[in-house]
Protein backbone atom coordinates (compact mmCIF):
# COMPACT_ATOMS: atom_id res chain seq x y z
CA UNK A 1 0.00 0.00 0.00
CA UNK A 2 1.30 3.73 -0.56
CA UNK A 3 -1.01 5.49 1.52
CA UNK A 4 -0.59 9.10 0.41
CA UNK A 5 -3.02 12.70 1.20
CA UNK A 6 -3.80 14.48 -1.25
CA UNK A 7 -6.05 18.41 -1.87
CA UNK A 8 -9.82 17.98 -3.00
CA UNK A 9 -11.77 21.25 -3.29
CA UNK A 10 -15.42 21.46 -4.11
CA UNK A 11 -15.40 24.53 -6.26
CA UNK A 12 -17.73 27.66 -5.65
CA UNK A 13 -21.33 26.96 -6.99
CA UNK A 14 -21.34 23.71 -5.24
CA UNK A 15 -22.56 24.72 -2.25
CA UNK A 16 -25.20 26.94 -3.47
CA UNK A 17 -26.15 24.25 -5.86
CA UNK A 18 -26.79 21.83 -2.10
CA UNK A 19 -24.94 19.04 -3.76
CA UNK A 20 -22.00 19.34 -1.57
CA UNK A 21 -22.96 16.45 0.92
CA UNK A 22 -23.81 14.23 -2.31
CA UNK A 23 -19.88 14.62 -3.63
CA UNK A 24 -18.32 13.81 0.03
CA UNK A 25 -20.69 10.78 -0.03
CA UNK A 26 -19.06 10.01 -2.91
CA UNK A 27 -15.59 10.37 -2.25
CA UNK A 28 -16.57 8.58 1.92
CA UNK A 29 -18.05 5.85 -0.28
CA UNK A 30 -14.91 5.33 -2.58
CA UNK A 31 -12.90 4.68 0.34
CA UNK A 32 -11.18 8.09 1.02
CA UNK A 33 -10.38 8.78 4.27
CA UNK A 34 -11.18 12.54 5.54
CA UNK A 35 -8.54 13.99 7.26
CA UNK A 36 -9.43 17.71 6.60
CA UNK A 37 -12.41 19.89 5.89
CA UNK A 38 -13.33 23.46 6.00
CA UNK A 39 -15.21 25.90 3.83
CA UNK A 40 -13.62 28.82 3.12
CA UNK A 41 -13.97 32.12 1.03
CA UNK A 42 -10.39 32.12 -1.10
CA UNK A 43 -8.70 35.53 -1.58
CA UNK A 44 -7.45 36.50 -4.77
CA UNK A 45 -3.98 36.24 -3.37
CA UNK A 46 -4.17 32.84 -2.66
CA UNK A 47 -6.32 31.62 -5.44
CA UNK A 48 -3.16 33.28 -7.38
CA UNK A 49 -0.36 31.27 -5.66
CA UNK A 50 -2.50 28.33 -6.00
CA UNK A 51 -2.90 28.57 -10.00
CA UNK A 52 0.48 30.10 -10.61
CA UNK A 53 1.00 27.63 -13.15
CA UNK A 54 -1.69 29.41 -15.49
CA UNK A 55 -0.85 32.64 -14.89
CA UNK A 56 -0.06 33.19 -18.58
CA UNK A 57 -3.36 31.26 -19.69
CA UNK A 58 -6.03 33.27 -21.41
CA UNK A 59 -8.14 31.86 -18.67
CA UNK A 60 -6.51 32.98 -15.95
CA UNK A 61 -8.65 35.91 -14.95
CA UNK A 62 -12.13 34.36 -15.04
CA UNK A 63 -10.02 31.57 -13.68
CA UNK A 64 -9.22 33.44 -10.30
CA UNK A 65 -12.50 35.61 -10.51
CA UNK A 66 -14.30 32.67 -10.51
CA UNK A 67 -12.52 30.39 -7.77
CA UNK A 68 -12.33 33.85 -5.33
CA UNK A 69 -16.45 34.46 -6.14
CA UNK A 70 -18.32 31.79 -3.46
CA UNK A 71 -17.25 29.64 -0.90
CA UNK A 72 -15.88 26.45 -1.65
CA UNK A 73 -15.60 23.25 0.41
CA UNK A 74 -11.14 22.09 0.69
CA UNK A 75 -10.74 18.81 1.63
CA UNK A 76 -7.22 16.92 2.47
CA UNK A 77 -8.15 12.84 1.67
CA UNK A 78 -6.32 9.88 2.70
CA UNK A 79 -5.93 6.62 1.15
CA UNK A 80 -4.17 3.83 -1.42
CA UNK A 81 -2.62 6.16 -4.63
CA UNK A 82 -5.24 9.22 -2.99
CA UNK A 83 -3.37 11.22 -5.39
CA UNK A 84 -4.05 9.17 -8.83
CA UNK A 85 -7.28 8.19 -7.51
CA UNK A 86 -9.02 11.00 -6.98
CA UNK A 87 -8.01 12.67 -10.02
CA UNK A 88 -9.81 9.10 -11.76
CA UNK A 89 -12.98 10.01 -9.70
CA UNK A 90 -12.86 13.73 -10.47
CA UNK A 91 -12.78 12.91 -14.38
CA UNK A 92 -11.30 14.76 -17.04
CA UNK A 93 -10.84 19.09 -16.90
CA UNK A 94 -13.10 19.51 -19.63
CA UNK A 95 -16.75 18.15 -19.14
CA UNK A 96 -17.49 16.82 -22.55
CA UNK A 97 -14.32 14.18 -22.32
CA UNK A 98 -15.03 13.09 -18.49
CA UNK A 99 -16.63 9.88 -18.50
CA UNK A 100 -20.08 9.55 -17.19
CA UNK A 101 -19.93 8.24 -13.13
CA UNK A 102 -16.98 10.52 -12.63
CA UNK A 103 -17.87 13.63 -10.71
CA UNK A 104 -17.23 16.07 -13.36
CA UNK A 105 -18.86 13.78 -15.91
CA UNK A 106 -21.75 14.07 -13.68
CA UNK A 107 -21.94 17.22 -12.41
CA UNK A 108 -20.52 19.66 -14.82
CA UNK A 109 -21.37 21.09 -18.29
CA UNK A 110 -17.94 23.78 -18.47
CA UNK A 111 -14.37 23.34 -18.33
CA UNK A 112 -14.17 26.77 -16.19
CA UNK A 113 -16.88 26.09 -13.54
CA UNK A 114 -15.94 22.26 -13.31
CA UNK A 115 -16.65 21.33 -9.98
CA UNK A 116 -13.98 19.77 -8.10
CA UNK A 117 -9.96 20.47 -7.98
CA UNK A 118 -7.89 17.62 -7.15
CA UNK A 119 -3.89 17.51 -6.97
CA UNK A 120 -2.45 16.50 -9.83
CA UNK A 121 0.55 15.14 -8.48
CA UNK A 122 2.95 14.61 -5.14
CA UNK A 123 4.28 17.77 -5.25
CA UNK A 124 1.46 19.40 -5.77
CA UNK A 125 -0.49 17.65 -3.11
CA UNK A 126 1.99 18.40 -1.21
CA UNK A 127 2.36 22.59 -2.00
CA UNK A 128 -1.71 23.13 -1.82
CA UNK A 129 -2.42 20.91 1.63
CA UNK A 130 0.02 23.54 2.88
CA UNK A 131 -1.42 26.19 1.05
CA UNK A 132 -5.10 25.93 2.46
CA UNK A 133 -4.01 23.81 6.10
CA UNK A 134 -2.57 24.19 9.16
CA UNK A 135 -0.77 21.05 10.00
CA UNK A 136 -2.94 21.15 13.49
CA UNK A 137 -5.99 20.90 11.32
CA UNK A 138 -5.32 17.50 9.33
CA UNK A 139 -6.60 14.97 11.65
CA UNK A 140 -5.61 11.31 10.95
CA UNK A 141 -7.84 8.52 12.20
CA UNK A 142 -9.03 4.57 11.45
CA UNK A 143 -12.31 3.55 10.90
CA UNK A 144 -11.73 0.13 11.55
CA UNK A 145 -12.60 -0.83 7.45
CA UNK A 146 -9.45 -1.20 6.27
CA UNK A 147 -10.01 -4.92 4.79
CA UNK A 148 -13.17 -3.88 3.51
CA UNK A 149 -12.35 -1.10 1.47
P1 LIG B 1 -7.29 20.25 -13.58
O1 LIG B 1 -5.95 19.83 -13.04
O2 LIG B 1 -8.10 19.11 -14.12
O3 LIG B 1 -8.09 21.10 -12.62
O4 LIG B 1 -7.00 21.16 -14.87
P2 LIG B 1 -5.97 22.32 -15.14
O5 LIG B 1 -4.93 22.43 -14.07
O6 LIG B 1 -5.50 22.17 -16.56
O7 LIG B 1 -6.88 23.63 -15.09
C1 LIG B 1 -7.17 24.27 -13.87
C2 LIG B 1 -8.51 24.92 -14.00
O8 LIG B 1 -8.47 25.92 -15.03
C3 LIG B 1 -9.61 23.97 -14.41
F1 LIG B 1 -10.14 23.33 -13.36
C4 LIG B 1 -10.58 24.86 -15.12
C5 LIG B 1 -9.74 25.97 -15.66
N1 LIG B 1 -9.56 25.88 -17.12
C6 LIG B 1 -10.30 26.72 -17.92
O9 LIG B 1 -11.12 27.49 -17.42
N2 LIG B 1 -10.13 26.63 -19.26
C7 LIG B 1 -9.24 25.78 -19.84
O10 LIG B 1 -9.11 25.74 -21.07
C8 LIG B 1 -8.48 24.92 -19.00
C9 LIG B 1 -8.67 24.99 -17.64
Amino acid sequence: MAIERTYAMLKPGVLSRRIAGEIITRLERKGFDIVGLKIMRISRELAEIHYAEHKEKPFFGELVDYITSGPVVAMVLEGDQAIKMLRLIAGSTKPLEATPGTIRGDYAMHTNVNIIHASDSPEAAVREIGLFFKPEELLSWKDGNSGWI
